[in-house]
């Protein structure tokens, strides 16, 4: 047997320098005197894989040989980071490495900055899975992350001169990848389209073209528990086979057109957050990960087998559906047991239902995936068979369950009428075992609203687990200077594996000692902000200013139009004289944020903030007291720099809106304080950290619904506040589009007229609580003592809490069992 890696290494750096150059000359053919940067990086990395390599393979074998159930997560988007620096902290190499590449005579971080940042995710939902497989490995539970590795990932964004999102391709495999392994023998054939015809009494498909599922594995280290998982995303490829038959010289580009199209599948994300699209490729998209990743399974824990016992797959693994997006492989596993495996139908039911799980991320109707049938039909005609038989068994379940004929109607997964449409969340929720929101009031919200009849009639399926982040990269690694200061304070470094230890800093908060100390993290973090923001962006930020951040996906529902409006009537009231210059907190306001390129609305509040950002950089009037700044392309590497530097978090979505928010978790953790609403996951963390050490404002989910109710008119609450009437003519009158009143038009006439979101409602509260933040502010020990406090309280926003949660109340597995 081998044994695990040690916890921390016991390479030496001059050991790690060795097998670097070792890679450079073996594997790149470079030597050190020739190698870039960029090489050093990939050296690194095949070092970095090699010394996991052992604990991989012994992960893998105990899995397959011993008795715990493994987790298979299924989701289409694994926003992961550069893995680099994660890699080297969970495998106990980071101070080596650092020496290592001194003695070879480069700079650390520009061997880091070698690395492109895989942005195979949107956003919250994406990261929470990349979140989520670091904690199933740092615990020791056998996991497999099952999505696709897409050829390019979320778009980068730039802003054109008018202040306008521009996407440009995110070529993200340009260079090598030294993390992803290709297993070409370990395939799939995903089949597509065709029909179905009767042989023998038996339902045959007839698929009408295939394509080809390469895997590329990625490894996950966990961090000191010497396990590491897989992460395996699907990369779809063509047969190296047409049809020859039909294949003349006429023909020929029609032949192969199926061949060019099978490597569209895993080509590009959906640059959609929150909202549906419908699109058939992506219909193929789900369809392909979700086939192989079952298949796949089947293969890992039976082998080749020609009549394995499937009776037992769900005791081998449990599939975790993120969101609707992999639902599709609910008839597909029917499908393989039934139409491959020769199961009848109530075996292949019992089986599949045990499998799956399935986790709910959002509250907003049109995010509820819907698939026409007839779309199901074209590209998979025997799964469109397998849901009609679903849906008709469920008609009869709830018929004996319920004498509520209009409820039945409504809980229809294929809907009736002309033009039938299969409800994703709705298959999920009759064929999964679990049904889970994530954070408490997201799971009351779909109890008692999105999937309402559902938990009437299956009230023990239904169970929250509130999301939580890694605090490895979140802390350790973005936040190196408050996790040491974390660490004196503790006497340990155990809190990253175990994070409620952090409740042992509360007494700290008392100590005026550690108090400046933390503010001295913290100051330290926005001047190292600055200097990148400087760098990367060319924006002049003052770090004795407030950092004031909002960092999200655009969306509506999430307000970043509230933010700034606010900053637009305060803009106003220090050039009209109305608030004293010298009675002004001095403030720098943040904003990150990608909006789905066909979202107009959210595209146009970019333009307005990029403008408002600039029309106050160039005024002298508000110089030192307000700017705003919009690093472009938000993404991972951004928010692990900006998160330590920021002190004041926004989290200001409409009540009932965000199903929880991770980067509130986050926030509160690297010691921001929020000013929030009583939305998602910010109930959870204002509960924890004390409503004193949270600025609360706005209406509940319950005032939201009866302004709903009551025909709410934004432009009452325009008339009112004249602060809100003087923000939202600026924006009308051409102050930040060089006169023109055109340009923000129809953000304007939403604004007035529809409003759905609210944010007129909820201005007036949100400046209010800004004069509660201004006060504390200017107390800086008191600030900061509640910054701790927040710190303190947050330990149970660990990711690694997530997964015990549903360890316990969804998989029911766990750890695999270590050798004493
Ligand atoms: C995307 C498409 C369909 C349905 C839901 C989504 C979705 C939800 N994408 N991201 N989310 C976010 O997921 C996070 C993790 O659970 C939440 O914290 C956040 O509130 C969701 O908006």
């Amino acid at each position: 047997m081998t044994e695990l890696t040690a916890p921390k290494s016991s390479v030496t750096a001059a050991q790690f320098a060795d097998e670097i150059r070792n890679e450079l000359k073996y594997t790149q053919g470079v030597t050190p005197e020739q190698a870039k940067p960029a090489d050093i990086y990939v050296a690194t990395a095949t070092a970095v894989r090699k010394h996991l390599m052992d604990s991989w393979m012994k992960t893998q074998q105990d899995m397959i040989n011993g008795n715990t159930k493994a987790v298979g997560y299924l989701s289409a988007e694994f926003l992961m980071g550069k893995q680099l620096r994660n890699a080297l902290l969970n495998s106990g190499l980071t101070d080596q490495f650092y020496a290592a590449v001194k003695e070879l005579g480069f700079d650390a971080q520009e061997v880091i900055d070698a690395e492109y940042e895989p942005g195979l995710g949107n956003g919250g939902l994406g990261r929470l899975a990349a979140c989520f497989i670091d904690s199933l490995a740092s615990l020791g539970v056998p996991a497999f992350g099952y999505g696709i590795q897409y050829r390019y990932g979320i778009f980068r964004q730039e802003f054109d001169e008018d202040g306008r999102q521009i996407e440009r391709p995110d070529y993200w495999l340009t260079n090598e990848d030294p993390w992803g392994h290709i297993d070409y023998a370990r395939d799939q054939r995903v089949n597509f389209g065709g029909e179905v015809v009767e042989e023998d009494g038996k339902r045959v498909w007839k698929p009408a073209w295939a394509v080809r599922a390469i895997p590329v594995d990625y490894m996950v280290p966990g961090y000191e528990s010497g396990r590491v998982n897989t992460l395996r995303l699907w990369q779809s490829r063509a047969y190296d086979e047409f049809d020859l038959l039909t294949f003349n010289k006429s023909e020929y580009l029609d032949a192969v057109k199926p061949q060019v199209e099978a490597e569209n599948i895993s080509k590009i994300l959906y640059p959609e957050d929150s909202t549906e699209v419908g699109k058939e490729l992506r219909l193929e998209q789900q369809y392909f990960f979700a086939s192989a990743s079952l298949h796949d399974a089947i293969r890992v824990f039976y082998g080749d087998a020609e009549k394995p016992d499937l009776t037992t797959f769900p005791d081998k693994i449990c599939f975790q559906l993120n969101d609707t997006h992999p639902v599709i492989g609910i008839p597909e596993l029917m499908r393989i047991l039934i139409d491959e495996y020769g199961y009848d139908w109530d075996t292949a039911w019992d089986i599949t239902t045990k499998t799956f799980n399935y986790t709910c991320h959002t509250l907003l109707p049109e995010a509820l995936e819907v698939w026409p049938a007839s779309l199901i039909g074209k590209l998979l005609p025997r799964h469109l068979e397998i849901i009609e038989k679903i849906n008709d068994q469920f008609m009869h379940e709830l018929a004996d369950r319920t004498d509520d004929e209009a409820k039945i109607e409504r809980m229809r997964i294929l809907t009736a009428g002309e033009n039938p449409s299969v409800r994703m969340a709705y298959l999920a929720s009759y064929a999964g075992s679990h049904v889970n929101g994530v954070a408490e009031l997201h799971s009351q919200l779909l109890k008692d609203v999105t999937l309402r009849d559902f938990s009437d009639i299956y009230p023990a399926k239904f169970t929250n687990v509130t999301n939580g982040v890694t605090p490895r990269r979140f802390m350790k690694l973005a936040n190196p200077g408050l996790s040491a200061l974390i660490t004196e304070g503790l006497g340990t470094d155990k809190w990253l594996e175990d994070l409620e230890l952090l409740k042992n800093l509360e007494p700290l908060a008392a100590d005026d000692e550690f108090v400046k100390k933390f503010a001295k993290v913290k100051y330290d973090n926005k001047v190292r902000f600055a200097d990148f923001a400087k760098a990367e962006y060319g924006f002049e930020l003052d770090p004795t200013t407030m950092f004031d951040t909002m960092i999200k996906r655009l969306h509506e529902y999430k307000r970043q139009a509230l933010k700034i409006l606010e900053v637009i009537a305060t803009y106003a009231d220090i050039k009209s004289g109305k608030v004293k210059a010298e009675d002004v907190t001095p403030r720098t306001v943040i904003f990150g944020a990608k909006a789905a390129p066909g979202y107009y609305l959210a595209k146009m509040t970019i333009q307005l903030i990029n403008n408002v950002a600039k029309v106050i950089d160039n005024d002298p009037d508000v110089k030192g007291k307000l700017k705003v700044v919009f690093p472009w392309n938000y993404n991972i590497r951004v928010a692990q720099m900006l998160i330590p530097a920021t002190e004041l978090d926004e989290q200001i979505s409409q009540a009932g809106k965000e199903a929880s928010g991770t980067s509130n978790m986050k926030f509160a953790l690297n010691g921001a304080l929020t000013v929030g609403t009583l939305d998602g996951a910010n109930v959870e963390i204002r509960e924890r950290v004390g409503a004193d050490n949270f600025f609360l404002f706005g209406m509940t989910v319950d005032e939201v619904d009866k302004m709903y109710e009551g025909n709410y008119d934004p432009a009452k609450f325009y008339e009112a506040d004249p602060r809100l009437k003087t923000a939202i003519d600026m924006v009308a009158d051409g102050t930040f589009s060089n006169g023109d009143k055109e340009t923000y038009a129809p953000l304007v006439s939403d604004w007035l007229t529809k409003d759905w979101f609210m944010t007129l409602a909820d201005f007036t509260a949100y400046h209010e609580i800004q004069s509660q933040i201004e006060t504390l502010y200017a107390d800086q020990l008191e600030w900061n003592r509640k910054a701790i406090l927040n710190v303190a309280n947050s330990g149970y926003f660990s990711s690694d809490r997530s997964i015990e949660d549903y360890l316990e109340r969804v998989w029911m597995t766990g750890p695999l069992p270590t050798e004493k």
